[in-house]
């Protein structure tokens, strides 16, 4: 897809101290310019692989992502509502494809990535190893998962890596249409009878906690918020993205009658601000590394799918391979 030709062996360093200041300064300057960085135009080591841990991780949530959605597709309620389901996880694999190609032209191999993702050598969202029990689950990931992964890919898409800036324009094309699909079916639980009420505040209990975490450990406590922040890679930090998705989905989940599970939640009218119970970051920590409810079902879920591919991703390597036309 694209031509970047750098090899992902080539890292040794993570200090900029060590690259040429000249080059350094020319490349800061062009980003602050607003100018995109291509795979080809010379770039630090620590940018490269700072973009390569974070478009690989976004890969690898999308096509986690899929999982706890996907086993809906059959028990979605209605034909109309499995073929929006389905059309929805398509997308959301796709986008994992996207993904994929621009950490590609960093020089980091496909299949490499795929190995560490199911070795549990890289990360993916936490959010996505939690179970969905019931229909409701779905809608929550559908509406306010996607909500969340819009604001912070809409604000990521006027970064500076011209290919994952190009991938995150289509995805949020293609999200904006998960989001409305969400809304709907959120809509139709909160105006359906009480125990589909129920069923939504239920979901959004569980979900809420992991959804507070879904925007990366507060600023205080991040850690490569300021170098990516300094290059425009993030647009905005943790917080500010956590902050920017209360304003704009509190007021929306309440209008539907819903309860928030956090009895802290309010804007702060002077700093236009919202204030909220601390996330608990030891749980964060203990899903991301590996310890959440699902991890492990998600993983084995990958591997088995990586095993039962292998034959045709071989077949595809073969460059004089014959087409059989079927017979019918
Ligand atoms: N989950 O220093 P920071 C979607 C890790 S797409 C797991 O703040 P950073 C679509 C972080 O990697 C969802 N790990 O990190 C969809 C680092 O660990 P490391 C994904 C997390 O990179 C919808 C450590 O914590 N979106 O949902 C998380 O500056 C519905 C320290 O954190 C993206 O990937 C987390 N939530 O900021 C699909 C967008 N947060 O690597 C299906 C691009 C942090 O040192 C259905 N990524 N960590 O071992 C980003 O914007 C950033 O990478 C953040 C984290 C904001 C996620």
């Amino acid at each position: 897809m694209y031509g970047g030709g750098n090899t992902f062996e080539g890292f040794k360093s993570d200090s900029i101290t060590q690259e040429d200041p000249a080059k350094l300064a020319e490349f800061e300057a062009r980003i602050s310019r607003g100018e995109k960085i291509e795979p080809t135009d010379w770039m630090p080591q620590l940018y490269r692989k700072q973009l390569i841990r974070m478009i690989e991780q976004h890969a690898h949530s999308e096509i986690i992502g899929a999982l706890p959605e996907g086993t809906w597709i059959t028990r979605a309620p209605g034909f109309k509502r499995k073929m929006a389901l389905m059309a929805k996880v398509q997308d959301e694999v796709g986008h994992a494809q996207l993904l994929y190609s621009a950490a590609e032209t960093l020089g980091k191999p496909r299949e490499q990535m795929i190995d560490d993702l199911i070795n549990g050598k890289s990360k993916y969202s936490n959010v996505f190893n939690y179970p969905t029990f019931t229909w409701a689950d779905c809608c929550f990931i559908s509406w306010l998962v996607d909500a969340g992964a819009i604001v912070n890919q809409l604000a990521n898409a006027k970064g500076s890596y011209g290919p994952y800036c190009r991938a995150l324009d289509r995805i949020c094309a293609e999200e904006s249409f998960h989001l409305k699909y969400g809304h709907h079916c959120v809509i139709h639980l909160a105006a359906g009878t009480q125990k589909q009420r129920d069923m939504f505040q239920e979901a959004l209990n569980r979900w809420w906690p992991p959804m507070m975490h879904f925007f990366g450990p507060s600023d205080k406590i991040s850690t490569h918020t300021e170098v990516l922040m300094r290059w425009k890679v993030k647009m905005g930090t943790n917080d500010d993205m956590r902050n920017q998705f209360l304003d704009m989905y509190v007021p929306k989940i309440w209008e539907l009658g819903f309860t928030i599970p956090d009895q802290n939640l309010k804007k702060n009218t002077e700093t236009g601000r919202w204030e909220y119970t601390e996330p608990d970051w030891d749980e964060f920590k203990r899903v991301i590394n590996g310890d959440g409810p699902c991890n492990k079902e998600r993983l084995a879920v990958r591997r088995i799918a990586e095993e039962r591919g292998k034959w045709v991703r071989e077949a595809l390597k073969v460059p004089k391979s014959t087409y059989v036309t079927p017979l019918a």
